[in-house]
């Protein structure tokens, strides 16, 4: 029975970098979730008859959610849900079956790296036919409507049973529950060569830090590449990810790191996100930035079977350091720039312009979905040293031997009162134009913009995405506010110095961008603005 229901709209639900993120205590107030859903359906306009992906990374309210979307994707003319058993379905995997069934589109439900649990974080995000995150114009669409939308529809009648494989109906239609893991690990054979990953015998810690990915890194690593049983650690998906920030980088990923740098370290050490997007690589006492791995897979993808006829472009968030473009210039391909968030890489790789894109925020990805891909870069990686029968750190100081080297870090001032994140920010744009060629201690300003992203393929132009500063030399600071905090405002420092072949290639990080951070300060008050003395995390 299809029940319409009476509701009034919230305010609150425009998409951010990655959809809809909030407490889950948001979540919960009447309405809420259905009203984003149904808001999402009314600007899908082929909706009848099509088909939608729908699949969580499983954290609290997850089911929940997922069987309401399927009640009210029924109650909306959708012909057919796909959704992973269990309500499951890693971020990559639900592009992949996007792409694969046809669908019109799909539901993502995720808060990512956010942590989960009743006092934590929820999302909903919607990707479209090429099995991307919605662009900019169709969140917009959908960000009008939640605060016009008056009414829903839901199919309240019959049971819908998540677990069993295969399929139901439910008022007319069906409902395919499938294995979450099998077809993403289908996909992932296509690309990789397996047998010489298998043959080359490493041995490795994946962490999947209780979150989405541990299913599909056993299946892969553990049962379909031969690594050992025990490889793949916190492999149990939890609600609240084991009370633990599911986010790969050195803060939250410390046990991984430790072991890396240790005598016991194995060859090879990685792990991803709450929603299987992301992914952290270190290799045996070396930890590979996210800019760095971005550039070091393009520069040998060609040695995996899916990318042995070579890149047809590379493109990278501005944040991310420029160590990718030097490897697209070598190659002679083109290097795109685009603002934060993956959804500007999704025309990109539509248009065939580009292979291979990534993040510094520890998201790399190809054109063989339309999302980042955490485990297809840890596979890719995997490739590489078996191919090579070299070591992460070998690959790396050959990289940098061969490119120079781009130090990089990023900064986050978390909770920060979002009056003040707003203040510093405007203040830093009110000046943008007197900052050439002012000198903060031996660095001296040769540009500086709010960055405006103009896309070649669809025409549309994305202002505001965040400060940069170039300093004479090739250094950088970009400064931004995040677009996936559910609390206060997070303020984002990129910094990045370019220290070219010959030069002083195998310093330490901190020490080679401790210039450019106190230029950071000098020049956007993060000190005066938020009255922190220091990052509460540095990746
Ligand atoms: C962050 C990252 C960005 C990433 C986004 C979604 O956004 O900086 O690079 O695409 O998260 O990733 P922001 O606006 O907070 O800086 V995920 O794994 O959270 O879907
Ligand atoms: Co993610």
């Amino acid at each position: 029975m299809i029940e319409t229901v009476m509701t009034t709209a919230y305010t609150d639900q425009k998409p951010g970098t990655s959809g809809v993120r909030k407490k889950v205590k948001v979540f919960q107030q009447p309405h809420y979730a259905e009203n984003f859903i149904q808001s999402v359906f009314d600007v899908i306009e082929d909706r009848v008859g099509a088909t939608l992906v729908l699949g969580g990374d499983g954290r609290f309210l997850n089911r929940e959610v997922i069987d309401k979307a399927i009640r009210m994707a029924a109650a909306n003319g959708v012909a057919r849900v796909i959704v992973g058993q269990g309500g499951i379905l890693s971020t990559p995997a639900a592009s992949n079956l996007i792409r694969q069934s046809g669908a019109i589109g799909g539901l993502v439900l995720s808060a990512s790296h956010n942590p989960g649990g009743p006092d934590e974080d929820f999302g909903i995000k919607y990707n479209v036919a090429n099995g991307g995150p919605a662009p900019e114009k169709v969140t917009e669409a959908i960000y009008a409507r939640t605060r016009a939308i008056d009414q829903y529809r839901v199919v309240t009648s019959g049971e819908i049973d998540l677990d069993r494989v295969g399929t139901q109906e439910l008022n007319g239609m069906a409902i395919e529950v499938v294995d979450p893991v099998a077809a993403y690990a289908d996909l992932m054979q296509t690309l990789f060569d397996f047998t010489a990953i298998r043959g080359a015998e490493l041995t490795m810690a994946f962490d999947a830090m209780n979150a989405v990915t541990g299913p599909y890194a056993k299946e892969i690593l553990e049962r379909r590449l031969g690594f050992a049983e025990g490889t793949v650690r916190n492999g149990t998906p939890l609600e609240d990810f084991g009370g633990h920030h599911p986010d790969p980088n050195l803060v939250h990923a410390r046990e991984l790191y430790d072991l890396m740098m240790s005598n016991d370290a194995p060859d090879f050490g990685a792990a991803s996100d709450g929603d299987g997007d992301r992914n952290l690589i270190i290799g045996r006492g070396i930890f590979i930035t996210p800019s760095d791995s971005l550039a070091m897979l393009a520069a040998n993808a060609h040695l995996a079977p899916a990318y042995a006829d070579g890149l047809k472009g590379i493109a990278r968030s501005m944040p991310t350091s420029a160590a990718a473009d030097r490897v697209a210039e070598a190659l002679g391909i083109p290097a795109f720039e685009t603002p934060t968030g993956w959804k500007f890489f999704g025309n990109l790789l539509d248009a065939g312009k580009v292979t291979i894109c990534g993040e510094e925020s520890a998201g790399t990805g190809s054109d063989h979905v339309r999302e980042k891909d955490g485990l297809w870069a840890v596979l890719l990686w995997l490739n590489i040293l078996a191919a090579t029968g070299k070591s992460a750190k070998q690959i790396a100081e050959e990289h940098w031997a061969q490119y120079g080297r781009n130090f990089y870090a990023r900064h986050d001032y978390e909770g920060v009162d979002s009056a003040a994140a707003d203040a510093l920010m405007a203040e830093l744009r009110g000046k943008l134009s007197d900052l050439r060629g002012q000198s903060f201690g031996d660095l001296t300003v040769q540009s500086a913009d709010d960055f405006a992203y103009h896309d070649s393929t669809d025409g549309s132009v994305s202002s505001n995405q965040g400060v940069r500063i170039l300093f004479e030399g090739g250094s950088r600071v970009v400064f931004r506010l995040s677009g996936t905090g559910t609390s206060g405002a997070t303020l984002r420092v990129y910094l990045e110095r370019y220290e070219p072949v010959g030069g002083r290639l195998d310093a330490d990080t901190t020490e080679m961008l401790a210039d450019i951070a106190a230029a950071a300060d000098a020049i956007a008050g993060i000190v005066r603005h938020t009255g922190r003395a220091a990052p509460d995390v540095v990746t």
